[in-house]
């Protein structure tokens, strides 16, 4: 059996090949809904002054807040639209050849299932919140939406190559928690910051991690935490930057060369690398797991 035969075979018997199946709307709880409406309003009210603009926009051009979860086919249509991307729903964490290959296309693979109330600030998979309140809105964004394909490009390129941890690596530290300047200052845009309270302050105010100037090869090069807030986050200059950042880069030289070369530790500072604010990275050496809360 291949790996994704055997995923495949602990999943909905309507799930097709590409690991869609449908949302099945009508199948949420009048519960669930409410689990939506209470993480849309705290990271609402709560993003202003945090989040980069043109997330907040997109909030509201595609009409995230009209109360539940939101229906994909619906926010599809507004989507298609604006950038030509669609939202299919997916079971599941897919394979990492599907995932790149929805992104090539601009589709964007969404958990159909919400977290459990008792659990609204932890989740091990990512549900229909982080998946469509966390990314969605800035697919709006037409610069951004061309980099997410560009990365689900370079993605199916990269099957070739032994770098997977590379693009993951990518994909972790700008689509998931990047930070962006700004005229304003520093700004969150990254959907796993966006989509969490606690990661929204930590990832801006505290002086515990490093905020370090993005660089593709530098960022496909560092470990990253996934049971934690950073110890690094990568800035970026702008979506226009990030965009070409893909566009100026050799990707088969460079994923001939990734996998020979060294790593770095989820907290180092390179000598060579422009340093925005130096962590004391104190919240980590406490022991981190959300000490501070
Ligand atoms: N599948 N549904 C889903 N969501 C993801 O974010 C995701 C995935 N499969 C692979 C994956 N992410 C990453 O490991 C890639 O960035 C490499
Ligand atoms: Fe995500």
């Amino acid at each position: 059996m291949t790996k994704a035969e055997e995923v495949a075979n602990q999943h909905p018997a309507d799930m097709a090949p590409d690991f869609t199946v449908p949302q099945k709307w009508e199948n949420y709880t009048d519960e669930e809904h409410a689990t939506w409406d209470i993480l849309y309003d705290r990271q609402v009210k709560l993003l202003p002054g945090y989040a980069e603009q043109s997330f907040i926009d997109g909030l509201k051009l595609l009409d995230l807040g009209q109360g539940g979860i939101p229906q994909f086919e619906r926010l599809s249509d507004e989507l298609e639209k604006l950038t030509g991307w669609r939202i299919v729903a997916v079971p599941c964490l897919v394979p990492d050849d599907i995932f790149f290959d929805h992104l090539a296309n601009r589709r964007f693979p969404a958990g159909n299932f919400i977290r459990k109330q008792d659990q609204l600030d932890y989740i091990q998979e990512p549900d229909v919140f982080h998946d469509i309140f966390g990314h969605v809105p800035l697919l709006a964004n037409p610069v951004f939406a061309d980099y997410m394909e560009a990365y689900g490009k370079g993605g199916l390129r990269s099957l070739n190559y032994d770098c997977l941890k590379n693009l993951a690596a990518l994909y972790w530290y700008t689509v998931e928690f990047g930070l962006i300047k700004t005229d304003e200052g520093l700004r969150i845009y990254g959907a796993g910051i966006v989509s969490s309270a606690s990661e929204t302050r930590f990832s801006l105010e505290d002086p515990s991690p490093n905020r370090l100037e993005y660089d593709l090869e530098r960022v496909m090069r560092t470990d990253y935490r996934i049971d934690d807030f950073q110890q690094s986050y990568f800035v970026i200059d702008s979506y226009e930057s990030l965009f070409q950042s893909t566009v100026d880069t050799d990707f088969g030289p460079l994923y001939e060369r990734l996998p020979e070369m060294s790593r770095f530790d989820v907290d180092h500072i390179e000598s060579d690398n422009e340093v925005i604010h130096r962590g004391t990275q104190a919240y980590a050496s406490a022991g981190g797991r959300f000490a501070a809360e």
